[in-house]
């Protein structure tokens, strides 16, 4: 029988435009590291990387970029730190991460672009290390709109948005812990709270392995 190894929690979260995402995951972070959890807060598109500097030129239109070229750039960026992302859980530590493989597929699939099917926009992320939790931060456009107005970036537009929200929606799968984002932002931690310790500790019991998309 394979070993039991101890191992940091992945977990994501995605959901609508200005739902919280940043907010919740920065104070998620702060809380498990007062908590003694080593954890850290990754984002992606990572716009660090050569991969995540097109992206960022793309996404703030100082660059145009074929649909399916640049659905493959957010993905590479995601490979790319595949094995990093593989040796910080290994070694204990818990990633919490700002969007993922599933605003990929939402955002593309949402063009409704002949050939870009959502079959489509799940084959370039197949095999990446798959989330223990998927917190799911649901807001409508209307809720978000409420918030203020969309920033400058491609994308920020209510009706893509309301395409995106059903894109998320058709993947919900059994990892997804749906929360409702128009609470406070103090109410939603403290739910996130929860369920994040409860991942984080099924992770250090060692009795789980890193799975993979889409399996
Ligand atoms: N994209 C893609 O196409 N393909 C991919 O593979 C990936 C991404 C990974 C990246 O944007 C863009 O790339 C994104 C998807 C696409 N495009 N869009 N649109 P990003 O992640 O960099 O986006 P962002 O700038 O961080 O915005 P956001 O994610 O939409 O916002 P958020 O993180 O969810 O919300 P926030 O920044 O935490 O909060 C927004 C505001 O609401 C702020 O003023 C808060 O103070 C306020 N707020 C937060 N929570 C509350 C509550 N509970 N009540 C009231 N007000 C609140
Ligand atoms: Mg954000």
């Amino acid at each position: 029988m394979a070993q039991q190894q101890a191992r940091g929690a992945f977990i994501v979260f995605e959901g609508a435009d200005r739902a919280g995402k940043s907010t919740q995951c920065q104070m998620l972070v702060e809380h498990l590291q007062a908590q003694g959890v080593a954890a850290e807060l990754w984002r992606f598109p990572d716009r660090t990387t050569p991969i995540g500097k097109m992206i960022n030129s793309y996404l703030t239109s100082q660059s145009d970029i074929d649909d399916a070229a640049v659905h493959l750039l957010f993905s590479a960026n995601r490979w790319e730190k595949r094995e990093e992302l593989l040796r910080k859980l290994h070694e204990g530590t818990t990633l919490v991460v700002d969007r993922y493989a599933y605003s990929g597929v939402a955002f593309t699939a949402a063009k409704g672009l002949p050939g870009l099917d959502r079959a489509w926009c799940m084959a370039p992320d197949a095999g990446l290390p798959a989330p223990d939790a998927v917190f799911f931060l649901c807001l409508t456009v209307e809720q978000a709109a409420a918030r203020g107005g969309y920033g400058e970036e491609r994308y920020e537009k209510d009706e893509f948005q309301r395409k995106v929200l059903d894109q998320f929606h058709a993947m919900r799968g059994s990892s997804w812990r749906v929360v409702d984002a128009s609470q406070s932002i103090d109410a939603i931690q403290q739910q996130l709270r929860e369920q994040a310790a409860a991942v984080v500790a099924r992770c250090q019991r060692g009795t789980s392995p890193v799975g993979k998309l889409w399996e």
